[in-house]
């Protein structure tokens, strides 16, 4: 009997060996480097599911016969594909690429492209869509994330930069030892520190966790949710109206004031226009004291306690972090700007263990060791002309051509787009509000799609093109917030026809004459090779260290990176603001601003404020509604390995998704545990299997992220619980434009609907799809 092959490999949810066996992955083992491995490892060879894979290029009925004369858009997600050779499929990709530039310019190609692709840094494909792009002409690209859009625009503002975001700010490891509170706003989770943009090989949250629950400091968790943070953290659960954090923080902030206990000397010399924000919390200009009691009015929580912890906040070494999740919300600028303020009203930035942080465990590196050398990655290149969009305004950009939109101060026109390219990444998960957006994305003549799987994008595409997995090709992972880099072996081979990102836009390159300039003459392992060795020639300047050959690297399938812990924030800045002053429109922290003065948005004040959204708890009406959480699913990735094991454990009860709902709430309409219900708004409806739990504030439903659209007709219930058929697509804010999607109320009711797998009809309708050449 032969041994199978061990072969390493990485995803972003960890580093782990696969067995493999003719051709065929016959066990996933963990990486022994990483103490908490992501149960998500199960489903790995769900890649190969052939129900879901996209097996051969294909183009849309409809397109093929209408090219050229408009309208055809229409029938997306309706029509049939027909199979077409690679070399048709890539003709007509490259015929329109050049037709729709020479016709409308470069402008009018939208590669945003935002997505989730494969964590390997070489076969990347949003980054490889905009390498070939930038070479043939450019194209309307996107800033920001759907991760974070009003959260750095805030910071760069505030902050002078966004390091206290992307997990290099103050260190958990620096808050265990040094806390005396801790006020976690949102999460601190291993359900979303599985995941590593970029893949890493080490967890240090549990670590982190069990040092902060044995440091003896006092933690409060603010959050609907009780299992936000592990149950053995010991925190108290402060269960808090969804969307009304930032009226907390102000409180707290306000009573610190309040009892003259604010740091006057740290607000003078670290600090701008901190007279405003003193101004609003004392109510000097709009007649309202922000005092606990106005705080526990608009959050649902105690007086009393906000009270006593605002004392607690300046009498010891005290630290808030606020999780990614509160800034993608109408807003979403105001609870970040919020803790900003109180951590300096309490002057804690800046000292050890003390101050703000934002998403600390959003990701499993966001709090951990932080990368202090390079990590390997490839690059886009340069844009030839100036064309992009906050990343989530992308349904505004389609319906209004030519309208007006801001950005950080800027008025722009959205471009008028007449092709999208996507590789890597699925806006029928990601974006808000999917029945108006399925409207809006008829609009462009051509829409090319490339992806391994059959997502319901891909099926809303013209020219679909099956890229492999990356288990089917040599890559490498690494992350800025890892101390770590993984080789990535192919596994298996490349399945049906499917290849890889880099051969695919490679063959664009060259049929667009730009070949050299895109592959500059090396293949995937010269590649590797290649941004490897670079790595390491930046580390030997910057940092004089050196790491393995690349040969050892790749034998050993990983090596350490530099990185470090124990960090605070700000901490040079606070010695001496003159010395190290911040990039801000006063080099210091903005507190008071000049520029949101002048721009005059009323949705992003001068400084920071609660604002009622439209939706939440305390809206009129709201009374019979629910506040959805759309959190990250624990068993999956977004929307990969939707049928993966881990995905039907976690996440799916009865065939379709599990929404979860207070008992009592329950209780109320009628709903049992595991009864079907229909979750709902002016917007859309989909199905939802309930589950029970006290850990879920009153009057709040949680329906994860990722669920494969399945509606009964284009625009009708969806079967599968996605809840993008029920979120919002509005801008957290003229100054950012960020993503919204937590600012949502929706009716539940008990659904007669029988079970049904959800997931079966999703294969079925595909594969229905394609008709065979
Ligand atoms: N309501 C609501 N919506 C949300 C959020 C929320 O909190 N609430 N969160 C938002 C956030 S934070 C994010 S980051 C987005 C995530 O949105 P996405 O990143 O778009 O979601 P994914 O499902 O990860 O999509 C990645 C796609 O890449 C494909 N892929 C994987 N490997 C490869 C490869 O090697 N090559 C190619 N070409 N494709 C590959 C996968 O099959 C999948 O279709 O969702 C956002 N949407
Ligand atoms: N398993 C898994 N992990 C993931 C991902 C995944 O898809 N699956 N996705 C990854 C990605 S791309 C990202 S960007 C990060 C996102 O990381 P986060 O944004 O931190 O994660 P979420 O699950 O969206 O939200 C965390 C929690 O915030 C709480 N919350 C929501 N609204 C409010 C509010 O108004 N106030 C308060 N106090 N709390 C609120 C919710 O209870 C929710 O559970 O997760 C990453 N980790
Ligand atoms: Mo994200």
């Amino acid at each position: 009997m032969s041994q199978p092959r061990r072969v390493p490999h990485c995803s972003h949810w960890g580093a782990y060996d696969l067995l493999v066996e003719n051709d065929e992955i016959v066990g996933v083992e963990p990486s022994p480097l990483d103490p908490a491995p992501s149960p998500i490892l199960r489903s790995v060879t769900a890649w190969l599911d052939p129900a879901r894979r996209i097996k051969t290029p294909l183009v849309r009925e409809g397109w093929l016969k209408a090219r050229g004369r408009g309208g055809a858009g229409e029938g997306r997600g309706r029509e049939r594909f027909v199979e077409v050779s690679w070399d048709q499929a890539l003709a007509l990709v490259n015929e329109e690429q050049a037709r729709v530039r020479e016709a409308h310019g470069p402008a009018a190609i939208f590669s945003g492209s935002y997505g989730w692709t494969s964590c390997g840094r070489f076969h990347h494909a949003q980054t490889l869509v905009k390498r070939w792009l930038n070479l043939a002409g450019g194209f309307t690209g996107h800033v920001d994330t759907y991760s974070y859009g009003a959260g750095p625009v805030i910071l760069r503002h505030v902050l002078g930069g966004t390091d206290a975001l992307t997990g290099r700010g103050t260190t958990l490891d620096a808050v265990a030892r040094h806390a005396g509170t801790v006020v976690i706003v949102g999460a601190l989770s291993g359900r979303t520190a599985q995941i590593e943009a970029g893949g890493l090989a080490r967890r240090t949250l549990p670590r982190n966790i069990e040092a902060l629950r044995k440091s003896g400091a006092r933690i409060v968790h603010v959050s609907p949710l009780r299992d936000d943070v592990p149950a053995d953290l010991g925190a108290e659960w402060w269960p808090i109206r969804p969307g009304t954090d930032a009226a907390l923080l102000l409180g707290l902030a306000g009573e610190i004031v309040a009892a003259g206990r604010e740091d006057a000397d740290f607000l003078s010399r670290c600090t701008s226009g901190s007279e405003l924000l003193l101004a609003h919390l004392r109510g000097e200009d709009d007649g309202r004291p922000k005092t606990a009691e106005w705080a526990a009015e608009i959050t649902g929580l105690d007086a009393g306690a906000i009270r006593a912890l605002a004392r607690r906040f300046v009498e010891t070494r005290s630290f808030v972090t606020l999780s990614w999740s509160l800034q993608r919300a109408r807003f979403g600028e105001q609870p970040y700007w919020a803790g900003i303020a109180l951590a300096s009203v309490a002057g804690q930035i800046g000292l050890p263990g003390g101050g703000v942080g934002f998403g600390l465990g959003s990701t499993a590196g966001n709090g951990g060791p932080f990368g202090t050398g390079k990590a390997p990655s490839m690059t886009a290149g340069r844009n030839a002309i100036d064309s992009r969009i906050p990343v989530a305004r992308i349904c505004d950009m389609l319906e209004n051509p030519g309208a007006p939109f801001t950005y950080e101060g800027e008025t722009r026109p959205y471009p008028d787009v007449r092709m999208i390219c996507w590789a890597g990444g699925n806006p029928f998960h990601h974006h808000q509000d999917l029945n108006r957006f399925a409207r809006a994305w008829t609009r462009p003549e051509t829409i090319v799609v490339q992806d391994p799987m059959f997502t319901a994008t891909a099926r809303r595409a013209d020219i679909v093109l099956p890229a492999s997995t990356s288990l089917e090709r040599n890559d490498i992972a690494a992350t800025s917030r890892s101390d770590s880099m993984i080789a990535m072996h192919r596994a298996v081979t490349p399945r049906w026809q499917a290849r890889s990102d880099f051969e695919i836009f490679q063959e664009l390159a060259e049929r667009s004459g730009v070949r050299e300039g895109f592959d500059e003459g090396l293949d995937e392992m010269g590649w590797l090779r290649r941004l490897y060795d670079e790595s390491w020639a930046a580390n030997r300047e910057t940092l004089g260290v050196d790491g393995p050959s690349f040969d050892a690297f790749w034998e050993q399938g990983w090596c350490e990176n530099p990185a470090r812990e124990d960090h605070a924030y700000l901490a040079g800045f606070r010695a001496d603001p003159e010395a190290e002053p911040l990039r801000t429109e006063s080099g210091r922290i903005v507190l008071g601003s000049r520029t949101l003065a002048a721009l005059a948005h009323d949705d992003c004040p001068a400084h920071a404020a609660w604002l009622a959204p439209e939706e939440w708890l305390g809206a009129p009406g709201a009374a019979e509604r629910f506040h959805l959480v759309t959190q990250q699913p624990e068993g999956r990735l977004h929307s990969q390995l939707e049928t993966g094991a881990a995905s039907r454990d976690a996440n799916k009860a009865h065939g379709r998704e599990v929404a979860t709902l207070n008992p009592g709430d329950a209780a109320r309409l009628g709903v049992a545990e595991g009864d079907p219900v229909r979750l709902s708004n002016a917007r859309g409806a989909c199905l939802a299997t309930a589950r029970l739990s006290e850990a879920v504030r009153p009057g709040v439903a949680v329906l994860p992220t990722g669920a494969w659209w399945t509606p009964e007709a284009e625009g009708g219930l969806d079967l599968a619980g996605n809840p993008n058929v029920l979120t919002n697509d509005v801008p957290a804010s003229a100054f950012s434009g960020g993503c919204a999607a937590y600012t949502c109320l929706v009716s539940v009711e008990r659904a007669s609907a029988p079970n049904q797998d959800a997931m079966a009809r999703y294969d079925a309708e595909i594969a229905e799809l394609v008709l065979a050449r």
